[in-house]
């Protein structure tokens, strides 16, 4: 038995997320996290929602509530859609909690011991009517180069040029519209990672089994034109962790707080001890997870999460932990996710485009979602919903093969034996033979599962759906009742036994589905079919089996024309 921590990247708290959101950490992630305990690994999984940052700060000002108060109404509703898509964290923590406090300050307080921090002087835009600075993009005003006169503090999304704030002609705030506006000093700390580039660079090159698309990414950053810049740690916003030296307060830093992607990761940290907390364990049981001074040494470490996130997992987190010189566990395999795209465009919670994670749940429950998400995950390239692929997916997939053989099997079953597994004839060449293919593709699933080959690995478990099809189509026990009752008898208990082993193999992807082909099955045995022969004759004779309600539904060709036009605008 192993021990495996995997968190999943950390969802703003500005919103409910989309699907494309969905998929590049969150879902993937816990499609693992359930595979391992499913094969008896000692699993601590763990996300929380981010919630500092200037986003939540004007999130909060639009919906007229006190930043405080939005942020915990936020992470109740997304905590409540996490459990609807039956996303099994061990805890779904928030990056405001006193834990993550005191873990930040204390890992900005070990790095200023260190000699890794710089205070510097800058100069920024201050509004005086909002009386805040003003990061870049909150200052608008006209291009210089193209005359748009919505361009923004750091870039022109008409022409795309770089600007700087003070580039733009008639400059206002983005928040009030005030030009009142002033250029005023300010410190900031920075961390000095230039001083950690071999260091971390030493980290990197030992992550020799690392997908490409991962290193590729961190190399860019250390190596690319002035390489790895130190990095500004702290804002002047309301909203945030307070600066501080460990517990003692960081003189000509007050007021200030640390900047959002300082303190997000270290919530994976926080977020163990919030789960410690919460179960009302002491420190020890959060820090066998994270110390490898404390039992983590032991610990494989996977991290989920969209490619976008990559250079913050491969440089700055890191930066932070080999920077405060404790021994905190660090990543052992980041797996990260290209784009899932909308139907022809792109998802946009900006512009509120596409099926967002509350939207999906009211249309059709959790297992149809997780079904065709994790079985075309943007895992190689970006990838794209479109409605005509997802109604195909499930009415295929889901339905015709899955589900119907579950139902086909069940109620032939009942009708010819009655509710308890048949007890006549023996397994002969044919029901061997498919017990051996099965034994080899559970073997391929596996695999593909501890890879984290989410797409080869729900594309092997359809193809292990489809040969118990194939089976009972050539075995047809239907036509063989009429000659050898007791030779479809033991079709049936075969076939009945393969809907139990289905339900422990499709746990992962389709939990509810799983739980409801077990339950018909009446059994409660879910140990992982590592004898696939014995597996397949663990329902014992005679013990009594229902036939489950329908499992998945096909969706129609009305319903799906009307989502997709349903779903065609923008989210108001
Ligand atoms: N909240 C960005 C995102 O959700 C950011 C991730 C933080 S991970 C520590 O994509
Ligand atoms: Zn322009």
């Amino acid at each position: 038995m192993a021990r495996i921590l995997i968190t999943s990247a950390i969802p703003y708290i500005n919103g409910i997320k989309h699907l494309g959101n969905l998929v590049g950490s969150q879902l993937p992630a816990d499609l693992f996290a359930r595979y391992m305990r499913a094969r008896g690994h000692e699993v601590m999984f763990i996300c929380a929602t981010d919630e500092h940052g200037t986003p939540a700060e004007l999130a909060a000002a639009k919906a007229g509530k006190p930043v405080e108060a939005y942020c915990a109404e936020m992470h109740d509703v997304q905590k409540d859609l996490a459990a609807g898509f039956r996303l099994s964290f061990d805890h779904f923590g928030r990056s405001s909690s006193a834990r993550n406090h005191r873990l930040t300050q204390h890992f900005a307080g070990k790095l200023a011991e260190n000699g890794l921090i710089d205070e510097v002087l800058e100069k920024q835009v201050f509004s005086i009517d909002d009386n805040r600075f003003l990061p870049d993009r909150y200052i608008t005003g006209t291009c210089p180069n193209c005359g748009n006169t919505s361009a923004r503090g750091d870039q022109c999304e008409e022409c795309t040029k770089q600007l700087d704030p003070t580039d733009l002609i008639n400059p206002r705030s983005s928040i009030s519209g005030s030009t009142n506006l002033e250029v005023r000093e300010t410190k900031h700390l920075f961390l000095r990672q230039r001083s950690l580039r071999d260091k971390l660079e030493a980290w990197i090159d030992s992550k020799t089994d690392w997908p490409i698309l991962t290193t590729s990414i961190a190399k860019k950053w250390l190596n690319d034109g002035e390489g790895l810049q130190d990095r500004g740690i702290t804002r002047d916003l309301y909203w945030g962790i307070p600066v501080k030296k460990g517990n003692a307060p960081w003189p000509g830093m007050e007021g200030k707080v640390f900047y959002v992607w300082f303190d997000a990761p270290i919530e994976y940290i926080a977020g163990t001890a919030e789960w410690a907390d919460a179960n009302g364990l002491d420190d020890a049981a959060w820090e066998r997870w994270w110390r490898t001074d404390k039992g983590a040494s032991d610990v494989t470490y996977y991290q989920f999460m969209g490619k976008d996130n990559v250079p913050f997992h491969t440089l700055s987190f890191p930066a932070t932990i080999l920077g405060s010189g404790e021994p905190w566990k660090m990543v052992d395999y980041l797996k990260s996710f290209n784009y899932l795209n909308y139907d022809g465009g792109q998802f946009s919670t900006s512009q509120g485009r596409g099926v967002f994670m509350d939207q999906a749940l009211s249309i059709l429950p959790a297992d149809y979602w997780r079904w065709w998400l994790l079985s075309h995950a943007p895992e190689s390239s970006d990838s794209e919903f479109t409605w005509e692929n997802f109604q195909s997916s499930v009415n295929k997939d889901l339905a015709d093969v899955l589900g119907n053989l579950v139902s086909r099997v069940t109620k032939f079953a009942t009708s010819k034996f009655g509710t308890t597994i048949p007890a006549g004839g023996t397994f002969g060449p044919q029901e061997t033979a498919l017990i051996a293919d099965l034994g080899a593709r559970i073997r391929d699933y596996e695999t593909l599962m501890e890879q984290m080959e989410v797409r080869k690995a729900a594309a092997e478990l359809r193809a292990i759906w489809v040969i118990g099809n194939e089976y009972l189509q050539s075995a047809a026990p239907w036509s063989v009742v009429k000659t050898d009752p007791e030779q479809a008898q033991a079709q049936i208990r075969l076939a009945l036994n393969l809907i139990r082993v289905y339900a422990i193999l499709s746990q992962p992807f389709i939990p509810d589905a799983a739980a409801a082909m077990m339950t018909a099955m009446g059994s409660t045995d879910w140990t992982w079919p590592a004898d696939i022969s014995e597996a397949m004759r663990a329902l014992p004779a005679g013990a009594a089996f229902s036939v489950p309600e329908n499992l998945f539904r096909k969706i129609t060709d009305e319903e799906r024309a009307d989502w997709q036009q349903k779903f065609a605008g923008v989210r108001t």
